[in-house]
């Protein structure tokens, strides 16, 4: 990577990362997978090794000076690092998606999303300008009811499409990192003797075919009747398509990149805005999705890297997942 900055930060998630499989892999699953008597400000019960993915992330990240602050699906606001106040990014992440999945064996993983302050942090000329600018757009146009919270746009961050750089890491047979930026998509493979990531697959590109189709599909009782969502699935099956869904967000969106197919996870009466978490889940894999040739929609069809950061740390968002094929189909409902 030529942002040598860029470079430092993915050092310490990789370091991170690979602390984590290791206590994956060496720990009782049943020890991990025990609930912890609490539930995380995403509402969701908390397991040990959800606990100990977030203290490893917690104690790595600090270490990198590039890094202002950080925040995960498991905390409830952001840590910001007074040693590194005149650092640009900022780190969003979940430290282990699909941590049910663990006590069967099933593969998980890390996710996460950097930003870019668009201003540097003295420039509060421009931070408030653009702050303003936000926020009367908002006022405007805004379908989406999203209000923002003036201590969130304190460094101008404006959107998914201040990410720079976003990726997810692996724990299954292989543990495996996949890093993407504008300039490329690329998956590495841990090698255990080594200790390091090797390049498994270069530039990847989204695979323009679609033997699969990925949804929660025992959810259906709760879909919106009649929506461009139930007659997409209509079509899959119509179609004879093969359902996948593992569970893990991480791993059904990972099969999707390399064998083709679409992610989606629509809102439903449960949900009415969607289950999964616009920063530690949604926000990473829209990126990735429209870095390597896809296209990553809320359900009503919004691009998701437009929707405003949030106001509420742990919003949730549908998502839709497609490459093009999918997404014209999807499109002519
Ligand atoms: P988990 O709670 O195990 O972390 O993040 C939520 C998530 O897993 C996703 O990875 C996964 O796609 C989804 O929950 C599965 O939830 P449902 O079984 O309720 O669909």
């Amino acid at each position: 990577m030529s942002n040598p900055e860029l470079n430092d930060i993915l050092c310490a998630i990789k370091q991170s990362c690979i602390e984590l499989y290791q206590t994956v892999s060496n720990n009782n699953p049943f020890y991990l997978s025990s609930p912890v008597n609490s539930i995380n400000s995403s509402s969701d019960t908390v397991l040990r090794v959800d606990l100990i993915a977030n203290d490893i992330f917690h104690s790595i990240l600090p270490q990198c000076p590039h890094i202002h602050g950080i925040i995960s699906e498991e905390d409830k606001e952001p840590t910001y690092f007074p040693a590194n106040q005149n650092a640009e990014y900022f780190i969003a992440f979940d430290p282990i998606d699909g941590s049910k999945n663990i006590e069967n064996n099933i593969t998980t993983g890390s996710i996460f999303c950097i930003f870019k302050y668009p201003y540097p942090i003295y420039d509060n000329d421009k931070n408030n300008k653009n702050r303003n600018e936000v926020r009367n757009e908002i006022e405007i146009n805004d379908p989406y009811e999203n209000i923002i919270s003036d201590n969130q746009y304190e460094r101008g961050i404006n959107s998914g499409r201040d990410i720079v750089c976003a990726g997810y890491c692996l724990f299954g047979a292989h543990c495996q990192l996949l890093v993407s930026t504008k300039e490329s998509t690329d998956l590495f493979t841990y090698n255990i003797s080594t200790g390091l990531f090797e390049l498994t697959i270069g530039q990847i590109s989204l695979p323009n075919i679609n033997p699969f189709y990925c949804i929660n599909q025992g959810y259906s009782y709760l879909w919106y009747e009649e929506s461009q969502l139930t007659a997409f699935i209509e079509l899959q099956m119509m179609r004879g398509k093969s359902l996948r869904f593992v569970g893990s967000m991480v791993a059904d969106v990972h099969r999707a990149i390399i064998k083709g197919g679409n992610f989606l996870y629509p809102s439903n009466s449960k949900h009415p805005n969607g289950r999964l978490r616009l920063l530690y889940e949604v926000y990473p894999m829209s990126f990735i999705f429209e870095n390597i040739g896809g296209v990553a929609i809320t359900d009503d069809n919004k691009p998701i890297l437009d929707v405003y950061f949030p106001e509420n740390w742990h919003q949730r968002s549908s998502i839709l997942l497609f490459n093009n094929e999918d997404y014209e189909e999807f499109m002519a409902l």
